[in-house]
């Protein structure tokens, strides 16, 4: 038997969480909450991870009856903080719906910057999503996915801001395996 190494959780909640996940771009840099709980990484960090190797991310949701689904991206990146944490995904692969990358119009997060109430990088003129919906996450104007806030997540053709829990991993795609 091979073992090829864990995943990095990124992002961990659930629709009764404590957080409430209305936090500065600051705190979003560096990350919060409880790491065996619900939290988030920091984006610094998520930076940092992706730039080293080539990662892969899956989104692990539970929908409104608990039943688990997912969602792979081939590849991740995460810009800088100059950039505005940008996100870069690859292709999609699953069975919960791309709800990140499908978006024609509007509801885009592959390539969009990430915002927070304190930090306004969307595609919606004179208006701020994070404000408007809360949490922080790549807006376009606004969302077909978020996933961080408080009690409301959403995933497009899933939950219609109903699902009970989510999960975000990445792993690098070519790891060595060890034979145990
Ligand atoms: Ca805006």
């Amino acid at each position: 038997m091979y073992d090829c190494g864990g995943w990095t959780v990124i992002q961990r909640n659930s629709y009764d969480t404590d957080i409430t996940w209305s936090e500065t771009w600051t705190a979003y840099q560096h990350g919060f909450g409880n790491i065996e709980l619900d939290h988030y990484l920091g984006n610094r960090f998520i930076n940092l991870l992706t730039a080293q190797k080539l990662n892969m991310v899956r989104f692990v949701l539970a929908d409104s009856e608990n039943r688990t689904w997912h969602a792979d991206y081939d590849s991740i990146y995460l810009t800088n903080q100059t950039d505005k944490f940008r996100l870069r995904l690859g292709t999609y692969e699953g069975d919960a719906g791309d709800a990140m990358s499908s978006a024609t119009y509007k509801n885009l997060h592959d390539n969009m910057r990430f915002s927070t109430f304190d930090d306004d990088n969307d595609r919606l003129y004179n208006t701020n999503c994070a404000n408007e919906h809360g949490g922080g996450w790549w807006f376009d104007s606004c969302y077909d996915a978020h996933l961080n806030n408080r009690g409301r997540l959403h995933w497009k053709a899933l939950c219609d801001h109903n699902c009970r829990s989510s999960l975000i991993l990445i792993r690098p795609v070519h790891m060595y395996c060890n034979r145990v």
